[in-house]
């Protein structure tokens, strides 16, 4: 693996799943793959699990971190080009990311999207000119349209406890939100399970309200239906997530609690298992009943980061 930044960066994903449990079975077996080599995080928005659990992986296979915090420590990132920074911006990606790549062998980069211009967002346009400028290997620690270790994350939790002979049905099911939210993890979330899916580990269903319908690209082959309960019917995982509209983009259409997955809700389901990426905003996008209830994973999954972590640095670091 040189980079990782969707699900194309990966062709056997039960290969890698059975890779990241035997991690998580003996995390230290690994201690002098990454000896001398240095992980630099950069963050241009906030974060907990992603900055820690990828800190813990890197320590596990013996790899210095050091951490950066853009967003507040830094200098004012420019990221166009062509223009004159007579203004608020201090320091251009160029020099930024090139300088960074000097002081470490893989960099790994948080940047949320700006919302407002969906093809200045959808081109990944700020991501793509750090993985130029920086030269080195570059792990996607969440962009404008992707969050793919949090999807690594969720497939290696979804095969952990699948209990069912057949296939787990999964459904991804859009939440009430008081705020707008990128749609990179629900993006990110289908274009995993869609090919999961098509490797025969999962059958998957995406329900949200009318308008709140992804970019196809992210969910070709899925099963789309906008009546919730209908789509809850046997489901065995039930992942909750918010996202604002991308066809209208950036916006919330709908207000009201509607959405909100309760216990009352989840009787259709084959008892499912309830996850959520996390930060989750408790009794808006989901129930506390649940949350706090014997079928929440949430905790669980949000301990997984750390392998589906550890399992893409350990890839890379081979390939070093
Ligand atoms: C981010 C998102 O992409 O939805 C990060 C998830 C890992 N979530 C938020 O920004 C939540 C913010 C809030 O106010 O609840």
């Amino acid at each position: 693996m040189k980079n990782f930044f969707s699900v194309a960066d990966v062709d056997d994903l039960s290969a890698l799943v059975k890779e990241a449990l035997a991690l998580k079975a003996t995390p230290n077996a690994h201690r002098t793959l990454g000896q001398h080599k240095m992980l630099g995080l950069v963050f241009l928005n906030p974060s907990l699990r992603t900055r820690l659990s990828t800190q813990k992986a890197a320590m596990n296979l013996g790899m210095d971190v050091m951490v950066m915090n853009m967003d507040k420590d830094g200098w004012a990132l420019e990221t166009r080009d062509g223009v004159v920074m007579d203004g608020t911006t201090v320091e251009h990606i160029r020099e930024a990311a090139a300088v960074m790549g000097t002081y470490c062998d893989i960099l790994g980069l948080r940047s949320f999207p700006g919302l407002k211009d969906r093809k200045e967002d959808y081109s990944e346009d700020l991501f793509n000119k750090f993985s130029t400028y920086c030269k080195k290997p570059l792990i996607s620690l969440e962009s404008a349209t992707r969050h793919p270790l949090q999807s690594l994350t969720d497939l290696i939790t979804i095969l952990e406890n699948t209990t069912v002979a057949s296939k787990p049905k999964v459904v991804l099911t859009w939440a009430p939100h008081v705020k707008a939210l990128p749609q990179a993890v629900p993006n990110s979330f289908a274009e995993w399970m869609c090919k999961a899916q098509q490797q025969g580990l999962v059958d998957f269903t995406i329900t949200h309200p009318e308008g709140y319908e992804l970019d196809e690209h992210f969910t070709k082959g899925a099963t789309i239906i906008t009546n919730q309960q209908e789509a809850l019917k046997n489901a065995d995982f039930v992942y909750v997530k918010n996202w604002s509209s991308y066809q209208e983009y950036g916006k919330i259409l709908i207000t009201g609690r509607d959405w909100m997955p309760t216990p009352e809700k989840l009787k259709a389901t084959n008892k499912a298992k309830i996850m959520h990426c996390l930060p989750v905003r408790r009794d808006l996008e989901l129930a506390s009943a649940l949350l706090d209830g014997p079928d929440s994973l949430v905790i669980q999954e949000a301990g997984n980061r750390v392998w589906a972590a550890q399992v893409v640095l350990k890839r890379i670091l081979s390939n070093l």
